[in-house]
């Protein structure tokens, strides 16, 4: 690891309040779960205190001063999240409560629209649940097949096959990086080859967007699904990206205030974009405090963030490579350039629970399990795995604490 970048990374720590509360056995919090949802920056934290003890109130409808406000500071967090990923525009970006929302909003408005019987829906092997169960519910509903594309163990996409699994695919619905294995999916090779098809792109950019650089113009998706609370805001907001064209063109997903320009007892017309698909009162705190992490990111460097994961990751992997002789497997691509922060892992025959607990007694939090993926899980043959996930604050000393807490376990274990 270059030195500066750990000490940037100490001095970014710094601005997350929870990671200076010791844990009640008062050991030093070592937060390893960022891919499940990160920490706060105390900024953010801040703006939701101050919009609520300063002008909270309803937007897009009071004339008085702190609605006024409330709704300029809200518009102003779209027009932040659209630069965040390079909209074109902010109406292309959709307040929902999270990826899981916007990914079952396209189902729902787009794909009962679209989709009949004989066509296709493509994803992959390595998908979140929240990206498999919307399209088997929308196959069963429209008589659409559901494909996906094989992925090899450490999660790279096989793609000598696409053509054939693109020919009647009308969407193609995949995760930029695995929350398991941390693999990249290749958008540049796969979007054109999608679109030469005939076919829609919508990224599940839940594990991508609060990481590295994304811009959607330059990769050319057609719908984009992110959740906020993985990217140093709150949890309850998170976004649709989709084009403008596209948007245009789908129904409402949900109905009701807001959403609509005029009602009368028999007939509605709805709001123009991006208000059309925002029924009912918005979280606006939280929207706004998207924005603020947005600029806290952004201030900080996304292409920072990156170099600094890649770094983190392959101080990680060397210093668990030792363990292997003693049985612990880490899955995913070989090299860290060509993965995301995330190394899920198996030790020996502890079971990924009981490790978890083993580290949550030395401060370390970890996430154990199926990690909402258990098409992966049955295909990989793994009843669980342990998993420890990076973002800007983590530092070679929490890998270290990490590498102590996992001599204990196998102690713990009578592991030699
Ligand atoms: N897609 C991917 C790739 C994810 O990693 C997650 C959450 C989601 C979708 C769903 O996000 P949500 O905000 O709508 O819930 N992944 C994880 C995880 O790996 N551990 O906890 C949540």
């Amino acid at each position: 690891m270059i030195a500066s970048v750990d000490v940037k990374a100490a001095a970014i720590a710094a601005d997350f309040p929870i990671l200076a509360k010791p844990t009640s056995r008062g050991k030093r919090l070592v937060y390893l779960d960022s891919a499940a949802s990160s920490q706060k920056p105390q900024a953010v934290i801040d703006s939701l205190v101050d919009y609520y003890s300063s002008y909270n109130a309803n937007i897009h409808r009071g004339v008085y001063e702190i609605a006024a406000r409330a709704t300029d500071a809200f518009e102003e967090a779209r027009v932040k999240v659209a630069r965040f990923v390079n909209a074109a525009h902010s109406a292309e970006i959709i307040w929902t409560r999270n990826t899981t929302e916007a990914i079952n909003l396209v189902s729902f408005s787009w794909g009962l629209q679209n989709l009949k019987p004989g066509d296709a829906i493509l994803t992959t092997q390595v998908e979140h649940h929240s990206n498999i169960v919307p399209w088997q519910l929308l196959a069963a509903k429209t008589g659409a097949e559901l494909r996906y594309i094989k992925a090899a163990d450490d999660g790279t996409l096989q793609l000598d096959d696409l053509d054939e699994l693109l020919r009647g695919t009308k969407l193609v619905a995949l995760s930029h990086v695995s929350n398991v294995l941390g693999s990249i999916a290749p958008l540049a090779q796969i979007i054109p080859r999608a679109h030469a098809a005939g076919a829609l792109v919508l990224v599940d950019a839940a594990q991508s967007v609060p990481h590295m650089p994304v811009d959607v113009q330059a990769l050319d998706v057609d719908f984009m699904a992110v959740s906020g609370h993985k990217m140093c805001a709150p949890t309850g907001i998170g976004f649709l990206y989709g084009k403008r064209a596209l948007l245009e063109a789908m129904p409402p997903f949900l109905t009701g205030g807001d959403m609509i320009r005029t009602v009368a007892y028999d007939t509605t017309t709805f709001a123009e974009l991006p208000w059309k698909f925002e029924a009912g009162t918005s979280n606006i705190a939280d929207a706004i405090a998207y924005g603020v992490a947005c600029d806290y990111l952004t201030n900080v460097g996304l292409d920072w963030i990156r170099q600094h994961e890649i770094q983190i990751t392959a101080y990680a992997l060397e210093r668990l490579a030792p363990f292997a002789a003693r049985g612990l497997q880490c899955y995913g691509p070989a090299r860290a350039e060509d993965r995301g922060g995330v190394i899920s892992f198996n030790f020996a025959d502890i079971h990924a629970h009981d490790l978890a607990s083993i580290l949550d007694l030395e401060g370390v939090c970890i996430r154990a399990g199926h990690h909402c993926a258990m098409p992966l899980m049955d295909k990989m043959n793994w009843p669980a795995t342990a998993r420890a996930s990076f973002y800007l604050y983590t530092t070679e000393a929490d890998i270290d604490v990490l590498v102590a807490a996992l001599e204990k376990a196998a102690e713990v274990f009578k592991i030699s």
